[in-house]
């Protein structure tokens, strides 16, 4: 999530995927998901590595009603890391989130970070971050008490994402939190992935930067070593390896038909935002697509009830929300510096992310 973003990491190359923009169907298409950027092999899968904030969950709902759908498409597992929720806790709240949301998917704790690591004197860690995390961890406060995930056999991450990832032959891996999971598990699948969507963009905003951000600062020694091995990956791998960094607009500039991201005297406008009329637009819609004992507007509800508390959602955007529409609709997106951000208005955003909300009919 969140603050000035992210880092690059000299030589690294990365992709700079996609283009384009303005013009573009930018109409929400309801139950159908493009996803042209997620390839439609058979053994095409999905890893969400997720610090379960609650722009998180408002990504796993957009992906989720993916998986079930469209069997090549799959989300193969989510991946607890702890940075805003704790691990446990943050498997359990999104173990309780999937049951509202109608979603099955596996969820697998992640490994703990290095208790003594090192914060960046930059980026010390935000003093609000308890206050995140009892709202993350409670479903912004839904939940009456916190509910850890149980792991009897004591397995690490590495061990239970083999069994879901044995099928998969291609992986597009979706990093929404730090990186302490990824150096695990990384050996086991790193050879099959043809892509890493990441929340952020470098700083600065091209090759070259330092690492900054808060999913690398709360494991800043993890978020180097990721990224020095995913170096050597893109020289093994070459142009077959794509990584892309995913942000809002935060600078005075609109990339076509986007709000930007201060106004003429530099103050941040938060227009990518889950504004309050967000929740009635996805009760209405989950309503029409709930016929009956049919109910295909789980996800978009569950999600509405996510947003009920207002004082939880305080300075909370559409961090892990792009970065999810980017896998969905990467045509909504337009390059920019050493990332990609939207180029429809923030309204047009939250309308695609909506419409991936809806459960398809072909599962009914
Ligand atoms: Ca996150």
């Amino acid at each position: 999530m969140m603050f000035d973003m992210l880092f690059s990491v000299p030589n690294f190359g990365w992709t700079r995927s996609v283009v384009l923009a303005a013009g573009v169907a930018l109409g929400a298409c309801v139950g159908c998901h493009p996803a042209e950027a997620l390839s439609a092999d058979s053994g095409s899968c999905l890893i969400i590595d997720s610090d379960a904030g609650l722009d998180d969950f408002r990504a796993v709902a957009a992906l989720g009603a993916l998986g079930p759908s469209v069997p090549a498409r799959k989300v193969a597992a989510i991946i607890t890391t702890e940075g805003v929720a704790r691990s446990p806790e943050g498997a359990g709240a999104m173990e309780r989130f999937l049951k509202n949301a109608g979603l099955t998917i596996p969820v697998i704790q992640g490994v703990l970070p290095n208790p003594k690591r090192r914060f960046t004197a930059e980026h010390p860690l935000d003093p609000r971050l308890p206050i995140w995390r009892k709202e993350a961890e409670l479903l912004n406060l839904t939940l009456p008490e916190v509910e850890r995930q149980a792991n009897p056999a004591g397995e690490d991450v590495a061990v239970l994402l083999r069994r879901h990832t044995e099928t998969c032959t291609s992986i597009s891996l979706l990093v929404i939190g730090p990186w302490t999971s990824f150096l695990r598990y990384a050996p086991d699948i790193l050879g099959r992935i043809e892509r890493i969507v990441v929340q952020g963009r470098p700083y600065p905003d091209e090759l070259g930067g330092e690492p900054a951000g808060f999913n690398c600062t709360y494991d800043v020694d993890s978020c180097l070593a990721a990224f020095d091995l995913l170096v050597g990956r893109q020289q093994r791998g070459g142009r077959r390896f794509r990584a892309t960094w995913v942000d809002i607009p935060q600078g005075p500039e609109a990339c076509a038909k986007a709000e930007p991201g201060v106004n003429a005297e530099g103050e941040p406008l938060w227009a990518f935002a889950p504004v309050e009329s967000w929740e009635n637009e996805l009760r209405e819609l989950a309503d029409r697509y709930q016929k009956g004992e049919v109910d295909r507007g789980q996800p978009a509800r569950a999600v509405a009830g996510l947003l009920r508390n207002r004082q939880g959602l305080a300075n909370n955007s559409l961090w892990d929300d792009l970065a999810a529409l980017f896998l969905i609709r990467p045509e909504l997106f337009a390059v920019r510096g050493g990332h990609v951000e939207p180029c429809v208005p923030a309204a047009t955003v939250r309308a695609n992310l909506s419409a991936a909300m809806i459960l398809p009919e072909r599962l009914h």
